[in-house]
């Protein structure tokens, strides 16, 4: 009745356990699970559940999350709640070591913290099988995404690296695994996880560079330089490239420099599986990022990997303005499925008024998050050209 289809010739699942909904860093700490609500509400508002397979994944076990992580800081991460946080002085001393500690609140120890992350991890893992299975081309995991956790660290909101879990699935039938990052961030944990191979390359596009306090964008790497190691005896030589940018890039530029990068690694690289971390805080108007994309550009970065027709894993992130999160991987979704969305959001949605109003979007699906006023854009074409030459040329290690 609303003619959203299963589209015909391919399969795309979504993998969600809501139970990740209800787990919260503290009121003002700018990672809300509740934007997964929003997403989901505006999926299911829009009929693209009829579009897909749904489903429901059980959290990822010890073991499961063991594969990449140390024992010890999982260990740790089980056992900590925020009432044994102080009391405990052996606790104490691990925050610390474990990226917890120092003055920054960026990963807080929150109740059902493990179960947070088995959840999100879970989805993760389930998806990767589900295309390693044949079951589905495209597999969709909003909740994941976890892109900074190291194998025994916290790190930028993130604890366990749930893209390192799954491409490690992907890799036991797959010789050639590429991963790209949109989040405004630069995805620093799955590069460095798998510096030491050829079998992974990481692609990051992300904000790079100093604020006028000196201070660096989180988490500072990922300059167009730091291409991974640099002795030839090292398998992942060549097999990292990084796009620093700009405050304030807009459409055009981001679409074009996403199109010609992602274009040349997999037609160099010729992975078999490619997972697309799609951080919506790269998008205009979010609460942490500096871009001024919109939704449909960002959207342009999922069309163009689908494209290729290789087996795609799309994973959440960042994104720190719930109702154009909610937005953004709505829209992907439907780009999936192969279906149009009306830009008027549907009557029926449950949380119409986060939507609503000329501050909120005035109830449409698309409204203009270009501000310049916020962010001017400090990308010349000049500077990107350069940056292009620049990934280009270390992209020719490949060539072999
Ligand atoms: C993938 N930026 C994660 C991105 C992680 C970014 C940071 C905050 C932040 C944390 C808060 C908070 C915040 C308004 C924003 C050097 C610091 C500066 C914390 C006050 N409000 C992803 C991580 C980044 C925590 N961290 O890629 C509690 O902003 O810049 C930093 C580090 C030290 C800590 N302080 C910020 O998108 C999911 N944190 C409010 C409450
Ligand atoms: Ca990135
Ligand atoms: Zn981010």
């Amino acid at each position: 009745e609303n003619g959203i289809e299963k589209p015909k010739g391919y399969t795309v699942s979504f993998h969600y356990n809501a139970e990740v909904e209800y787990h919260h860093f503290g009121s003002s700490h700018p990672m809300k699970p509740w934007r997964l609500t929003l997403a989901k509400q505006l999926i299911l508002a829009y009929g693209l559940e009829y579009a897909m397979d749904l489903y429901q994944p059980r959290p990822a076990t010890f073991d499961e999350l063991a594969i990449f992580h140390d024992r010890q800081y999982l260990g740790f991460l089980q056992s900590i709640t925020p009432q044994n946080l102080d009391s405990d002085p052996e606790k104490a001393k691990y925050l610390e070591l474990f990226g917890f500690g120092g003055e920054s609140n960026d990963c807080p120890v929150f109740d059902g913290l493990w179960n947070y992350v088995s959840l999100y991890s879970g989805a993760s893992v389930h998806a990767a099988h589900n295309l390693l299975n044949h079951q589905s081309d495209i597999a969709i995991n909003w909740s994941g995404g976890l892109h900074h956790a190291k194998k025994n660290a916290a790190s930028g909101f993130c604890y366990v690296n749930d893209i390192v879990l799954a491409i490690q699935h992907l890799l036991t039938q797959n010789q050639r695994v590429l991963y790209v990052d949109v989040d405004v961030h630069h995805g620093d944990g799955v590069e460095q996880a798998f510096e030491s191979t050829d079998r992974v390359f990481t692609l990051s596009y992300h904000k790079y560079g100093l604020d006028k306090w000196g201070a660096g964008f989180f988490p500072g790497t990922g300059n167009i330089n730091e291409v991974g190691p640099t002795d030839p005896s090292n398998r992942g030589k060549g097999h990292t490239l990084n796009i620093p940018l700009e405050d304030g890039i807009d459409d055009e530029q981001y679409k074009w420099l996403f199109k010609t990068v992602t274009g040349a690694v997999i037609s160099k690289y010729q992975p078999t599986a490619i997972v697309l971390q799609c951080g919506a805080d790269s998008l205009g108007g979010d609460r942490l990022g500096r871009f001024n994309l919109n939704i449909k550009a960002h959207g342009f970065c999922v069309e163009h990997v689908k494209s290729f027709n290789i087996p795609l894993l799309l994973i959440g992130g960042g994104g720190y303005t719930p109702r154009n999160v909610a937005r953004t991987w709505c829209h992907e979704t439907a780009v999936c499925t192969g279906s149009e969305l009306h830009n008027n959001l549907p009557m029926h949605l449950p949380y119409l008024q986060a939507f609503d109003g000329t501050e909120n979007g005035g109830g449409m699906l698309y409204p203009n998050l270009h501000n310049t006023k916020r962010h001017d854009n400090q990308n010349t074409r000049e500077k990107l050209q350069k940056l292009v030459a620049h990934a280009m040329e270390n992209l020719r290690y490949l060539e072999g």
